[in-house]
């Protein structure tokens, strides 16, 4: 295949099994993503995390299909994360999707998840800010199905038809439309939060994983937009998320505001 790691196509007939990824990934345990359970987590009481710039109109937003996903980046201004249980300020890198959800809650698995990657500022880069326990958080949005279209998702599927060829894999596409960040974080209540990993190679285990306990709605259509994608020559990535890992007794704290 063309990428070195891929995902089982759970839409063919074949019963292929999720790769381990071989000497690809880390292999510890604090590995992602995880199934979490409201009535397992723990309870955390911390101010609240603060957004800046999260609602300014991005002008230049590129998208690339990656072969892995789609992949947004190139923002007008630094969107900065803090505050919560966070001990520094961390900036927007990227933001991509996966189509049926990696974390489940209450063993229910979504439709689609949206990460916003965030990099520790006290790091030059992802690379760097790879190899240290606080070095990334990532948000992680969960979708619902409904049959109300998600209007900034649907802003994102607009110019997805540059992208979906293997022939313009890696090859960034503007997106049209007017979208903040904020419109994909429409609301950050509660949120469990819990220590983990990439969930794609490396694996690393860097990560502060904040997802949100509120689900927004996407149509099943919109989602197999995304299903279109293509990462080898008439090869559709039908699915892109990493299968659930042990907790191993790792501490799941749910935060309500
Ligand atoms: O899957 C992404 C991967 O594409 C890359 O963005 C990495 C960060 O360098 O993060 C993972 S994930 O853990 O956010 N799924
Ligand atoms: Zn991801």
């Amino acid at each position: 295949r063309a990428n070195e790691w891929g995902y089982p196509d759970l839409d063919s007939n074949q019963d292929e099994p999720f790769p381990k990824w071989g000497g690809l990934c880390d292999n510890g345990r604090k590995q992602s993503p995880i199934n979490l359970h409201v009535k397992g987590a723990l309870k955390g009481e911390f101010g609240p995390l603060k957004f800046e710039n999260y609602d300014e109109h991005q002008k230049n937003l590129r998208m690339v299909n990656n072969g892995h996903s789609i992949q947004l980046s190139g923002f007008d201004h630094e969107l900065t994360l803090s505050g919560g249980a966070l001990l520094h300020d961390y900036v927007v890198e990227q933001i991509h999707m996966h189509w049926w959800s990696e974390h489940t809650i209450n063993d229910i698995r979504y439709p689609l998840e949206v990460h916003i990657v965030h990099r520790n500022t006290i790091y030059p880069n992802m690379t760097m800010a790879a190899g240290f326990k606080d070095g990334i958080v990532v948000i992680g949005v969960l979708y619902h199905v409904s049959n109300t279209p998600n209007e900034a998702i649907g802003s994102i599927i607009k110019s997805l038809d540059a992208v979906k060829s293997y022939g313009s894999m890696n090859k960034p596409a503007l997106v049209a439309d007017s979208l903040a960040v904020d419109d994909l974080v429409p609301s950050v209540a509660n949120y469990f939060t819990y220590a983990g990993s990439l969930t794609t190679p490396t694996c690393a285990e860097a990560v502060t994983w904040i997802v949100l306990t509120n689900t927004f709605p996407v149509t099943l259509d919109q989602v197999n937009e995304f299903k279109e994608i293509e990462y080898e020559e008439g090869k559709r990535l039908h699915n892109n998320y990493r299968e659930l890992q042990s907790e191993n007794n790792r501490a799941v704290v749910l935060v309500e505001q």
